[in-house]
């Protein structure tokens, strides 16, 4: 079992989209293990995207993220961190396929609804950041289930 962070984006909370891209997640077998629906500050989105702050598309990635509420998660499952990338889809708008989430719903490639860790690295960093009380059993929802 693995665990990975997925956040349903600005766009996909605007557009009313958080329960058609859960049961997607839900359908395949991945386990809600935390969720929040959050605003999130300026310097949470810096350092949850700290990869590419040099990167062209940056400021506009960190408007776009901070631009209202996202809907952070922690699944679980089998491979969830790739199995999670795959149901996103791709990344640049014209190479998302139909039956992703991007390729069904996303016609931007900065507001493209979702994200998932890229690496079990990546998870592990970005769950902690997210969700710093996560590892405290009194918190966990996990517990409930
Ligand atoms: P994410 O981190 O959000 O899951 O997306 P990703 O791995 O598929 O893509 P990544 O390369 O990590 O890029 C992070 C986010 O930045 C925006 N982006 N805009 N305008 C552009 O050329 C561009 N490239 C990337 C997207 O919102 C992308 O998801
Ligand atoms: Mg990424």
């Amino acid at each position: 079992m693995e665990r990975t962070f997925v956040m349903i984006k600005p766009d996909g909370v605007k557009r009313g989209l958080i329960g058609t891209i859960l049961q997607r997640y839900e359908q395949k077998g991945l386990r809600i293990i935390q969720a929040r629906l959050m605003k999130v500050s300026r310097v949470l989105a810096e350092k949850h995207y700290q990869e590419h702050r040099s990167k062209p598309f940056f400021p506009e990635l960190i408007d776009y993220i901070t631009s209202g509420p996202v809907f952070a998660m922690v699944l679980e499952g089998n491979k969830a961190v790739s199995t999670v990338r795959l149901l996103n889809g791709a990344t640049k708008v014209e190479d998302a396929l139909p039956g992703t989430i991007r390729g069904d719903f996303a016609i931007s490639t900065t507001e493209n609804l979702v994200h998932g860790s890229d690496s079990a690295e990546s998870a592990e960093r970005e769950i902690s950041l997210w969700f710093p009380d996560a590892f405290t059993s009194s918190s966990s929802a996990s517990d409930c289930l």
